[in-house]
């Protein structure tokens, strides 16, 4: 009677190992994979030039076809977003807002 093959068992192992930690450091930064991915297609969504980079009339543009925004709502959310005060939206600062605005963020994901 042959036992279980031992490298197979060994690898199932590993795998769920690998799971378990991978659900840990998810939930450490309490950050679901599915925000992140939302994160990215939004960022893309807004960089129309793709430079890695929202300018504010890139992000201007976006609002505009969502609906009418004026010319101070789009610098008010620029002040908000852009930290660094460059006049762009880096993704970083992008990741920052949308991990303080989650709701938002999850109502635009349904958009675009
Ligand atoms: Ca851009
Ligand atoms: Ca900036």
């Amino acid at each position: 009677m042959p036992l279980p093959s031992e490298p197979q068992t060994q690898v199932q192992l590993q795998n769920q190992k690998n799971s378990l930690s991978d659900t840990r450091i998810y939930s450490a930064m309490a950050e679901d994979p599915q925000d992140i991915a939302d994160r990215e297609r939004i960022f893309k969504h807004f960089d129309a030039n793709g430079d890695g980079q929202i300018s504010s009339s890139e992000l201007g543009d976006e609002l505009n076809a969502l609906g009418s925004v004026t010319v101070e709502d789009v610098k008010k959310m620029m002040d908000e977003i852009d930290t660094d005060g460059d006049g762009f939206i880096s993704y970083e600062e992008f990741t920052e807002f949308a991990r303080n605005n989650r709701g938002l963020i999850r109502d635009a994901a349904k958009i675009f």
